[in-house]
């Protein structure tokens, strides 16, 4: 039995299912879950000794790779000044000026814990500062576990096959309207039928957690349109965009502001973070300057702070960062795509920069029933052969491949490598 055995024995008797959160319990993919003892660079290294290149990259945050010798050195500095105050600091000031100075459609910004608070504050917002109660998302985007967005929401439930959660009242989500990924037809058919009720749409620009789905071209326009129109809130959720598409995120990169958008935990470089932020009109209704409540102790945390600072700082005055990575993330998508034709497989490739993820369908995914199309027990059969050989890919068909800068070309020629065999062999 290996160690990652023995430990999962253990956690499933003391945690549910054995993990924190869902999706890395592997249950959709088959086999253990490992447990990880260290990352560092591009790689991570697991309680067997056991060495694997990471694509998960802690779901995006870790874009300069793990272990990051400044950012360290930023969090020891930190702690050594105290763990947590429950005040203000003067980091929360820099943090602040940092993003808005970054994105130019971010005002003001609130910093919470987590993307999923980030998302749950940035609705009260948008429903406060409209006076109306119903929003608008898209099936299969994922937006967090609060109540209100967990409807026909992507990553850990359309993983598991859950349409809806358990535990959420039905009264939570009645003002939750959904439409489809990549179909303005079905928002404008919400608008049309409540015009004046609507107090945002919510959207992934790039959706991550149905797998990658790209914005087909005029979509996010249109979603701008439509909210300027009937006075609705437009919030981008950049959770996974964000800092990554580029340094102002899918905003700068698809050229479309939003009214509010949401960070999570790149702002923090792997630290528990999120934030939400946007037009200052909107965000001075938030607590204590206006009437929509919000608070945490932990936000702003200190430690966070210099974490995400100087990442956050790096990536600023590195602009050649996004270059390469985009760059390696076209190289690298596109090489997959070859070698899929090579081998005469008819499946999909969907990337964006350094986000990508491969379907296993012979149908172009736009949204989440094309996403659905895909063969899981053939992504898991994929999964499990490229853990073997030291790759760990997300362990599930419906999450996204995040590159980062400290993949080198020649470790990603050798996952190519074996990714033309497993192919062949198939
Ligand atoms: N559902 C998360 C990604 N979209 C996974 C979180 C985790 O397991 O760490």
């Amino acid at each position: 039995m290996t160690r990652s055995e023995e430990i999962f024995q253990k956690a499933v008797k003391l945690i549910p299912g054995g993990v924190n959160s869902p999706v890395r319990a592997f249950g959709s993919i088959g086999g253990t879950p490992r447990f990880i003892e260290r990352a560092d660079g591009a790689w991570m290294y697991d309680v067997d000794g056991n060495r694997y290149l990471d694509f998960v990259n802690s779901w995006g945050p870790m874009i300069l790779g793990h272990n990051h010798p400044a950012i360290r050195e930023s969090v020891v500095k930190a702690c050594k000044k105290g763990l947590s105050y429950g005040a203000a600091t003067e980091k929360e000031v820099e943090m602040a000026e940092l993003i808005t100075g970054i994105v130019p459609s971010v005002e003001m910004v609130r910093m919470v814990n987590s993307g999923t608070e980030a998302v749950m504050s940035a609705v009260r917002a948008a429903r406060g500062y409209t006076r109306r109660d119903k929003i608008v998302k898209f099936t299969g985007c994922y937006h967090g576990h609060s109540d209100a967005l967990l409807v026909q929401a992507g990553s850990g439930v359309m993983t598991a096959g859950i349409p809806d959660s358990a535990g959420v009242p039905r009264k939570c989500t009645e003002d939750t309207l959904s439409a489809v990924y990549n179909d303005l037809g079905s928002v404008k058919s919400l608008f049309s039928s409540f015009p004046e009720e609507i107090a945002a749409v919510i959207v992934e620009p790039v959706a991550a957690n149905m797998g990658v789905v790209l914005p087909t071209p005029g979509f996010l326009e249109g979603l701008r349109d439509l909210c300027d129109q009937y006075g609705a809130v437009l919030i981008f959720d950049e959770v996974i965009t964000g800092f990554r598409l580029g340094i102002d995120g899918a905003q700068g990169f698809y050229g479309v502001q939003a009214d509010l958008t949401t960070f999570g935990k790149i702002i923090g470089a792997g630290m528990p973070v999120g934030a939400y932020g946007g037009r200052k009109e909107i965000m001075e209704m938030v607590s204590p300057s206006g009437p929509v409540y919000q608070a945490g102790t932990l936000s702003g945390n200190p430690v966070a702070m210099a974490a995400g600072i100087t990442q956050l700082t790096i990536l600023k005055e590195h602009p050649e960062i996004y270059r390469k990575l985009n760059e390696k993330g076209d190289w690298f998508f596109e090489e997959m795509k070859s070698i899929l034709k090579e081998c005469q497989k008819p499946y999909q490739i969907n990337h964006v920069g350094s986000l990508g993820c491969i379907f296993f369908t012979d149908q172009p995914v736009e949204n989440y029933g094309d996403a659905k199309t895909s063969d899981t027990a053939a992504f898991a059969k994929y999964f499990n052969y490229m853990l073997g050989k030291g790759y760990y890919f997300a362990p599930s068909q419906f999450e996204a491949i995040f590159l980062s800068d400290v993949q080198e070309k020649e470790e990603l020629e050798k996952v190519l490598e074996d990714f033309r065999s497993y192919m062949k062999e198939q």
